[in-house]
């Protein structure tokens, strides 16, 4: 139903795929929603194929769609990230009053979130950043919506945002994060995990696809079972799905019809980005950008498989088949959970880099439903967030301190048989030296140090005492204390 004189509770600006999902959820849970896009063809579209679902305001142009909107005015932006989220954002500034709210819904970055705030802030209305995920489906059936920006925003939109959220036990997927850029912020993240969770399962595969010798659709079967257990999760479930499908046209495995190289322009790629510049340790997620930048080396890889690099002469591996699987499902279980700690510890320093106070439990919280990420697993991260919202990482909660127990053995043995049958498998490779790492009482860091004094004058600290040191190593190698 469309109906140009009623007024709508929100708007939503692009219509492209998610807009118009979204637009239809809104629509769908009883919201009059006011819709735009800068060609009308797609608003055309969407009331022609949808407008029965609810009460929609159609507009073609941006002055007849803010006119169209109830006081304060919430209009969501869902169009292609960068310039022309911009573009919008001033197109709305100038045509809404002061008080009124202008929402992001896209992939912005977080510090152009930061920027369009005070921006938006300065000409007197509300900008708030939301991650949103979920994918188109999300968008139609319930996504997980991370808001940032003003809380008194939050007062506002809240309501209307939960009335299309993805709702576990009774709890919808969507909370205010925190101030300006935290809701894109975690949706970052958010995605960096997913590229982490994709690698870990994709490395699973390869394993066994050539290390165990099965075809996709035994693989399949395998998957389907672990979705009952622990990795019971979204990511899990669609694996199995893709493995299972056969290709329309051949008749072949789908998985070995599609071109192998992997995208990484987008949000895995900030996460990665960002957790170097806050020096937080994400070695899962970058692990996994570079796996899909590796992916994409096309020139790189036809070269090295036309025989030019050794590939060594170990090749058995003696193995129990039934066995192996078992161990590759634990040694997913364990790279899985390395990425997500690793991934709230990059939030944690985000949050107190830019003052956000971001709660670590709403995240498993609204991370339960509508994402990609969705998992059982998210439960029992929250509950060990509950027990102590200061974990210095989530790996040393006793949950999972107890699981680790029995994943670790497996987890070696995998990475070994990876190593020895030349399958690689980076994500469970270098997670695992991640954990050796922080478990290790000495580093070689120290050696580090001690090199870059040698060359550099750089000074290090000692054990035994407070100040910091250097040696004369070009003369006479004594100690001297420099504060
Ligand atoms: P796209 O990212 O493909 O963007 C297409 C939309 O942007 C169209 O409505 C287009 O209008 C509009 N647009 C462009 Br392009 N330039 C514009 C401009 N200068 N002024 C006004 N409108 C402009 O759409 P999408 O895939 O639906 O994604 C929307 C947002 O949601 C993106 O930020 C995306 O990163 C994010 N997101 C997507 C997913 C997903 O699964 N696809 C998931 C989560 C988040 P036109 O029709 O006139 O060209």
């Amino acid at each position: 139903m469309t109906d140009k004189n009623e007024l709508a509770q929100i708007g939503v600006v692009g219509l492209a795929v998610m807009g118009s999902n979204l637009a239809r959820n809104f629509a769908r849970n009883g919201n009059t929603v006011a819709v735009y896009n800068r060609s009308p063809e797609k608003t055309h579209a969407l009331i022609k194929a949808h407008g029965e679902e609810g009460n929609f305001v159609p507009s073609e142009t941006i002055e007849d769609f803010v006119a169209s909107l109830e006081r304060p005015r919430k209009a969501i932006i869902m169009v292609k990230a960068g310039k022309a989220t911009d573009a919008v954002i001033d197109q709305l500034a100038e045509a809404m009053d002061e008080g009124d709210i202008i929402i992001d819904g896209g992939n912005a970055l977080f510090t152009d979130t930061i920027r369009r705030e005070k921006d938006v802030a300065a000409r007197g209305k509300h900008f708030v950043g939301a991650g949103i995920s979920g994918g188109e489906e999300g968008a139609l059936n319930g996504p997980a919506i991370m808001p940032g920006g003003p809380k008194e925003s939050w007062e506002t939109l809240g309501p209307i945002l939960e009335s299309i959220a993805a709702n576990v036990d009774g709890t919808p997927c969507v909370t205010h994060i925190g101030p300006d850029g935290a809701g894109h912020f975690v949706k970052m993240v958010h995605n960096g995990i997913e590229y982490a969770d994709m690698q870990v399962i994709g490395e699973a595969y390869q394993l066994l696809r050539y290390g165990a010798g099965m075809e996709p659709a035994e693989i399949a079967e395998v998957f389907r079972e672990w979705n009952s257990g622990d990795l019971d999760s979204y990511l899990i479930e669609i694996t199995a799905e893709v493995l299972a499908q056969k290709d329309p046209e051949t008749g072949a495995p789908l998985v070995d019809i599609i071109v192998d190289a992997a995208g990484q322009k987008g949000t895995g790629r900030w996460t990665a980005i960002n957790g170097l510049e806050l020096g937080v340790p994400i070695t899962g997620i970058a692990e996994s950008v570079f796996a899909r930048a590796l992916s994409s080396s096309t020139a790189q890889r036809a070269a090295a498989q036309e025989g030019q690099l050794p590939a060594g002469t170990i090749k058995e591996l003696d193995v129990d088949k039934a066995e192996f699987i078992e161990d590759v499902r634990r040694a997913l279980y364990a790279a899985k959970l390395i990425a997500y700690s690793q991934g709230f510890d990059e939030i944690k320093a985000g949050s107190e880099e830019f003052g956000w106070d971001v709660d670590p439990r709403d995240l498993a919280t609204i991370w339960r439903g509508g994402c990609i990420i969705r998992a059982k697993f998210l439960d029992r991260i929250r509950a060990a967030y509950d027990n102590n919202a200061d974990l210095p990482a989530l790996i040393l909660d006793p949950y999972f301190k107890g699981e680790l127990e029995d994943l670790i053995d497996p987890w070696r043995r995998v990475v070994v048989a990876a190593t020895q049958l030349g399958l690689p498998a980076p994500v469970f490779a270098s997670s695992l030296s991640y954990y050796d790492s922080l478990r290790a009482e000495r580093l070689p860091a120290a050696l580090i140090q001690g090199q870059r004094d040698f060359f550099g004058a750089h000074t290090f600290k000692r054990t035994d005492k407070p100040g910091t040191f250097h040696i004369e190593w070009s003369g006479d190698r004594s100690l001297t204390q420099t504060d």
